[in-house]
């Protein structure tokens, strides 16, 4: 299992949580997607590795940018 945490830029509400984890999701080898709105931090955890440029492209998808990536 991989997990890997992302600064996400932008989120402000509920709705902005709910938009990124739905895009995140269907990021092939995505398992779980955990948003934090008050540090703005994106948890995604994967069965295997996943592609890190993927993710950022689904969260750019939801309107937002990732600003780092660990
Ligand atoms: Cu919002």
């Amino acid at each position: 299992m991989t997990t890997t945490t992302y600064a996400v830029k932008g989120m402000t509400c509920g709705h902005c949580v709910s938009s990124v984890t739905e895009e995140v999701t269907e990021v092939p080898g995505v398992t779980g997607v955990k948003v934090d709105l008050a540090t703005g931090l994106v948890t995604v955890d994967g069965d295997g590795p996943f592609d890190n440029a993927a993710i950022t492209a689904a969260v750019e998808e939801a309107g937002y940018e990732v600003v780092t990536a660990s």
